[in-house]
């Protein structure tokens, strides 16, 4: 149990029964003592991932970068961020993870690059530069005056706070990016970027790498329909406006993606994995995305479910609607039911924990980590393991601006307080929501900063370690660390967890997260109750679970087929018509 699965007999669509770990080197392993993670603290620690049974490694990026942005503002894409080695330690890594039968994809940056990339630097130094055109440069507002606020091109507002818009007074004009200013947006309108992308795509693939999750790609297409970019809509007499709807599935985006699978993909035979993170995409657009005839990518990571307990902003947080959450959960799993695939995943390097935040960081956390887990695993798609998750490592409850390194949170902090915002308040959304949550080191033991480093860590690692960790949890089987080996295990043996029809039950039920997943006559149901309070397993919707056998609980003890529901408990139950066997997760 608990190997890799071995996905060469899975054929094309090896990834429909994958799992995929993702880690945020940064953050995972330090090898050299320099307090920030590299390539050859991940080689050192690849045997925790295969203990766990996971198919795919992620990587977050390791280019070349000023890291005003963590690496997602590359400079080079064909090399390795000093910092993080070399392509030698890159290699090495990489045949790691192969020797252990898992597949590794990186992160494709595309969308923008860093303003130190060469390809900006040539772009920015003259208005009549061959590479002018491979970025958004435009003159100032008519009527606007130049660098000041109101002379941007369009009052689009930046996803880390302020204008979209950066006044270049070299040659006069503004260049736009969605991001960091140091973050200036391609241009794929022309032919030239869309070649240079396709070249750097398939100097990796050479070099043997799984495939690519590729950042923010269902914003490479800017909507130009109306000649010039239009204004965005601002919202209650602010400056600024939401541009999202003129850069998000533009209308070249299907276009675009599918010249890159015929450029890159196509002509090479053997199958990757390509995941598109799309932020704001509808589930139209994903089955456009993901339409295996349509081969753009094998699936996308949509954005919905968290972005649930989101007020206005991210940052005014609301508690956890559990009826909301399932109802965006079960129309995803409708829509892309016969056509396309989803992706899976609670947490990531841009989430706060989940076990903090629909779960229950204190007296449940065990519980709770586990039964988010089981409920996430269990549905149609493919699941997403970020770095810890597997340990149930949860937000620090940051206090104090010092203690914050990502560009996201610095900026809204200096723009609220600047607008006028109650410090405390701004620092209560950043505490809850903030990205740093995902970002402290990796809790490999009770020792100093985890296990994570011999030197001082870029960024403080959670006092909590002392509990949570690793060494803590590998050789107990009823931690965390277990329950997930099972959980991947279950999905790797047993095809109704691959391939089952999903079907959600109790919609309306504000504490029970009930569904089944059927595959010819055999079903699995799953019960969970998110709440500190016993739960009866009364709903009219359940089946009769009188003879299901257990297949997976998150607590040691058994209780009879029917019993109330403990706080936070999970049950998964397998029904199977006569003759089909039951594999057990044990
Ligand atoms: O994230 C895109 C994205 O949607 C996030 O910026 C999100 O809006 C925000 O983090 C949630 O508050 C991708 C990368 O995952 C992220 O780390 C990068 O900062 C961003 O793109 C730019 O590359």
């Amino acid at each position: 149990m608990s190997a890799p699965a071995d996905l060469a007999g899975a054929g094309d669509e090896w990834w429909r029964s994958a799992v995929v770990y993702q880690v945020y080197p940064r953050s995972f392993a330090d090898s050299d003592g320099d307090g920030i993670g590299d390539l050859n603290g991940i080689t050192g620690h690849l045997d925790h991932l295969a203990g766990l049974g996971i198919d795919v490694i992620w990587l977050s990026p390791v280019y070349p970068s000023p890291q005003d942005d963590n690496g997602y503002d590359i400079s080079d894409y064909r090399d390795i961020e000093p910092t993080f080695g070399t392509l030698a330690d890159f290699d090495r890594l990489l045949t790691g993870v192969h020797e252990r039968g898992m597949k590794l994809v990186m992160d494709l940056v595309v969308n923008h690059t860093s303003d130190e990339h060469p390809w900006f630097v040539e772009s920015r130094s003259s208005g009549d530069n061959p590479k002018r055109d491979w970025y958004w440069w435009r003159p100032p507002r008519d009527g606007g005056v130049a660098g000041r606020s109101g002379g941007e091109p369009t009052n689009w507002e930046s996803f880390f706070s302020g204008p979209a818009w950066e006044y270049d007074d070299q040659t006069g004009e503004y260049y736009l990016h969605l991001f960091t200013r140091k973050q200036p947006d391609l241009n794929w309108e022309n032919p030239q970027v869309r070649r240079a992308v396709y070249d750097v795509m398939t100097w990796w693939l050479d070099r043997g790498v799984d495939g690519f999750r590729m950042d923010v790609i269902n914003m490479i297409s800017k909507d130009l329909r109306a000649g010039a970019l239009p204004d965005g809509i601002a919202r209650d007499g602010r400056v600024l406006g939401d541009g999202a709807p003129h850069y998000t599935d533009g209308p070249r985006v299907h276009e675009f993606m599918a010249e890159m699978h015929r450029e890159v993909f196509a002509p090479r035979g053997s199958t990757y994995l390509r995941v598109a993170e799309t932020p704001g995409v509808t589930t139209d657009h994903a089955v456009l995305y993901t339409d295996p005839e349509r081969g753009e990518v094998d699936m996308v990571f949509q954005f919905e479910h968290v972005n649930i307990d989101h007020g206005v902003t991210k940052w005014d947080v609301a508690p956890l609607d559990l009826v909301a959450l399932k109802a965006s959960m079960d129309r995803w799993q409708r829509a892309l039911a016969t056509t396309g695939w989803n992706s899976l995943y609670w947490d990531n390097h841009d989430q706060p924990r989940v076990v903090s935040r629909f779960g229950d960081d204190g007296r449940f956390r065990v519980e709770s980590a586990k039964l988010l887990a089981t409920v996430l695993h269990l549905h149609r798609g493919t699941p997403y393991v970020y770095q810890g998750e597997e340990l149930a490592m949860a937000n620090v409850g940051y206090t104090s601006i010092d203690q914050l390194r990502d560009v996201e949170s610095l900026n809204f902090f200096a723009h609220a307080v600047a607008e006028g915002a109650d410090p405390e308040q701004v620092m209560a959304g950043i505490r809850a929501m903030g990205r740093d949550n995902a970002r402290t080191p990796m809790q490999w033991d009770a020792s100093q900063h985890a296990g994570f480093t011999t030197g001082s860590p870029w960024i403080e690692a959670n006092p909590d370690h002392v509990e949570v960790n690793a060494a803590a949890q590998v050789d107990d089987p009823a931690s965390v660390y277990h329950h997930y080996r099972r959980l991947i295990a279950l999905r790797h043996d047993d095809p109704v967890v691959v391939h089952g029809d999903f079907t959600m039950l109790a919609p309306e039920h504000p504490a029970l997260y009930a569904f089944t997943r059927t595959l010819e006559g055999v079903t699995l149901l799953v019960v969970a109750n998110f709440s500190r309070a016993e739960l009866a397993l009364d709903h009219a919707d359940l089946p009769d679970l009188a003879d299901a056998p257990l297949v997976l609980g998150n607590y040691d003890s058994e209780v009879e087929p029917g019993t109330a529901l403990r706080p936070w408990e999970a049950r998964v139950l397998r029904s199977a018509s006569s003759g089909s066997a039951v594999p057990s997760a044990s």
